[in-house]
């Protein structure tokens, strides 16, 4: 595996929320010029296209709310050996769609860290903790439920592909909430998960919370996939997503902690989630997920001109 190789692997999901413009979200990245940054820093790149999953047939839920399972349960197949596959040769990093696709993503790496007998760390920086299971979502929305699958949580089985492998709840860090359901809150309180609020953030600053992590990352000679949603940030830098929430990580902090991933050398996978290019304005929030992406890749001794939208 040559960690200087990006390998950008399109997945243009759009069944896990009702609001229409995620799928275009891979083109958008593109666009944005997310490959010609990443070999300006000198990386390998190598651009696969889009997956396009094969159809498979899943019986209905009793949950009446839920939308779109059958498309979610065959990209969370092709994504999971996507990923899988990907990982043992660079450093996959998947361009989306909506979040329902880390459901494959992480399934998948954790598959392949299993094989390698290393334990698989997620760090989740989002707004949301995507912790429903199918029967506690109310909005029906599977981009709400993809870390309650790949921790093992119960009720998925017979409607998403069977886990080879459930990340330990232990091995997750979340960073960012600020919008958490009740059902989500009674399982982020009893499973174990490492939470960082926005709170916490402000208390005591995004790179001491990251970096107490990351330490515990390397101490168990882990592997750590990095899930970024777009609502991680703060709406007024990034208005290019479907389920904005007030009060998110500044671009300072977005910046410091992708310099603190790519000086760790511990980042083997990573999702770009969530961007919804129908909502942005004049692609500003591909951009700076583009520059974040950058930013975790690759150092730069000095940060670029901004650039204007
Ligand atoms: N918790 C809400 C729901 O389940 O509908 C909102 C989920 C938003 C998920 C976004 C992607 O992070
Ligand atoms: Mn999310
Ligand atoms: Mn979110
Ligand atoms: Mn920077």
């Amino acid at each position: 595996m040559d960690p200087r190789r990006c390998i950008l692997i399109g997945a243009p999901v759009q069944a896990g929320t009702r609001r229409l413009g995620c799928d275009m979200g891979p083109s958008a990245y593109r666009a944005a010029g997310l490959g010609p940054a990443l070999a300006g820093l000198g990386l390998i790149v190598e651009d696969r296209g889009n997956l396009a999953p094969e159809p498979v047939s899943v019986p209905p839920h009793p949950n009446p709310a839920i939308h779109g399972l059958p498309e979610v349960a065959a990209w969370t197949a092709a994504l999971a050996d996507a990923a899988d596959a990907a990982a043992g040769e660079g450093v996959p990093i998947f361009l989306g769609g909506d979040h329902s696709l880390s459901a494959g993503t992480v399934s998948g790496i954790a598959r392949r860290a299993a094989r390698e007998g290393r334990p698989l760390f997620v760090l989740w920086l989002d707004a949301h903790p995507d912790l429903h299971t199918l029967d506690t979502t109310t909005s029906g929305h599977l981009h709400g439920v993809p870390m309650a699958y790949a921790t093992g949580a119960p009720g998925f089985v017979g409607y998403l592909p069977p886990l080879a492998a459930p990340v330990a709840p232990e091995h997750v860090c979340m960073i960012g909430l600020r919008s958490v359901d009740p059902a989500e809150r009674a399982i982020l309180r009893d499973a174990g998960i490492r939470v960082h609020d926005m709170r916490a953030i402000d208390e005591s600053g995004i790179g001491l919370l990251l970096a107490a992590f990351l330490d515990g990352v390397a101490a168990a000679g882990g592997l750590l996939h990095v899930s970024l949603d777009v609502d991680f940030l703060e709406p007024g830098i990034a208005p290019g997503v479907g389920t904005t929430v007030p009060g998110g990580a500044t671009f300072r902090e977005a910046h410091l902690a992708m310099e603190i991933l790519h000086d760790s050398g511990l980042v083997r996978s990573l999702d770009l989630v969530e961007l919804n290019p129908f909502l942005d304005e004049r692609g500003r929030t591909a951009l700076l997920m583009t520059d974040l992406a950058a930013s975790l890749m690759g150092r730069r001794v000095l940060d670029r001109p901004t650039r204007s939208f």
